[in-house]
């Protein structure tokens, strides 16, 4: 933390304190921070709280991401992903096509396969039940992070069972952990706005409080930096924390910078440095009961990400080689990294790199 009088000067000498007791926070004390001039000053309040948790230590995974299909019945006006039918970037693979991408990266050493799609018109439950036992059976070491809870109610409303019956399912199948995506911002407004057809902020949150019930821990993100408001933000972050207390399930948050180009989110920018820092260091002081938060370094490059391990973020992802959710959206990261440049960049920051799987167990190699 900062001297005290800086934050007297800037009239956050509560929160200060609040951060040193360890107490909680609340939305206001989170809108002051958001509104606060001096970047550094909010900086240092939540590599305190990281600090404590997590001390010089920053994570990452050897992952692959899998995209099964960009097919999607809804519209986000956010999204530059999302195809329909017929559209000449429309993608689909087959269950061939996922093994193979799991096959052409045999030799490597992932721990984890992320895989997610849109919410595809007519794939049975059936085959994504296909697909996690391929993956398993061709490499039973990998732990697999499928589906968002927004492709849980598709799959759900297709199949005429519940969310949870089909969180059963997947679970019995092999699923191990669902990702953070489709949470945007929980506010009825911006979903009106945004993403109208798609599965509300509350249906979001209770598939993961049903995933959490059973067994399934999940991740949670924010899409930030279009049109909602500060206020937004923090009724976002504030349902997660409530969430986790009620559940304990959350593993990691991930705040997602919006990438404005290819969607149509009108007179959209993208976010600026200073923004993406902010966001990052208030996420870790609200959010004082999720252990980790993510610098996820596609949306917000590898720079970037890097000087967020110093604004409350403790892991910086993985290896991902294949992204398109982001660059499809005009994101200007690299597709991959490796394990060496993962470490690289971690340990010239000053941290020390930690390789863990996606429940965040160290992996210790020979
Ligand atoms: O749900 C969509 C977001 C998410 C854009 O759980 C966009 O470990 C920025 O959830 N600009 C998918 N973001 C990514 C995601 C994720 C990524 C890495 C790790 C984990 C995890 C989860 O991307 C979507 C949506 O919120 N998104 N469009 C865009 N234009």
């Amino acid at each position: 933390m900062l001297d005290s009088k800086v934050y007297k000067d800037l009239g956050l000498d509560d929160i200060r304190g609040r951060v040193e007791a360890g107490e909680r926070l609340s939305i206001e004390d989170g809108e002051r921070l958001l509104g606060c001039p001096s970047v550094l000053a909010v900086g240092a309040l939540a590599h305190e709280a990281r600090r404590r948790m997590h001390g010089d230590v920053a994570y990452y995974v050897v992952n692959q991401h899998i995209n099964y299909s960009n097919l999607c019945v809804n519209s986000c006006r956010f999204c530059a992903f999302g195809r329909k039918q017929g559209d000449p970037l429309a993608f689909e693979l087959t269950l061939d096509e996922i093994l193979g991408k799991v096959k052409a990266r045999s030799q490597d050493p992932i721990t984890e396969v992320h895989m997610v799609g849109g919410c595809h018109p007519s794939l049975p439950l059936s085959f994504y039940e296909e697909a996690i036992q391929a993956i398993k059976a061709l490499r039973p070491e990998l732990r697999i992070k499928a589906f968002t809870a927004v492709e849980i109610a598709h799959f759900a409303g297709l199949e005429g069972i519940t969310p949870r019956q089909v969180l059963l399912r997947l679970k019995a199948a092999g699923l191990d952990m669902l990702p953070g995506g489709g949470a945007e911002v929980f506010s009825p407004r911006i979903r009106g706005l945004l993403c109208p057809e798609k599965l509300s902020g509350q249906g979001w949150l209770d598939i993961a409080r049903d995933a959490h019930e059973l067994g399934i821990r999940t991740n949670a993100t924010m899409l930030y930096g279009h049109i909602e408001t500060a206020r937004e933000r923090l009724e976002h972050l504030d349902a997660l924390r409530r969430l986790q207390d009620e559940t304990r399930g959350l593993v990691c948050f991930i705040p997602l910078p919006f990438q404005p180009a290819n969607t149509r989110v009108q007179d959209a920018r993208p976010t600026t440095g200073v923004e993406d820092l902010k966001t990052m260091a208030v996420s870790r002081l609200m959010l004082d009961n999720v252990p980790h938060i993510k610098a996820y370094w596609v949306m917000l490059t590898v720079k970037l990400a890097q000087v967020a391990l110093y604004f409350g973020a403790d892991d910086f992802d993985g290896t991902v080689v294949e992204e398109k959710i982001g660059h499809m959206a005009g994101a200007e990261s690299e597709q991959a990294l490796t394990r060496t440049e993962l470490e690289r960049v971690i340990r010239e920051g000053g941290f020390s790199p930690v390789e863990r799987d996606c429940f965040f167990n160290e992996v210790k190699r020979g």
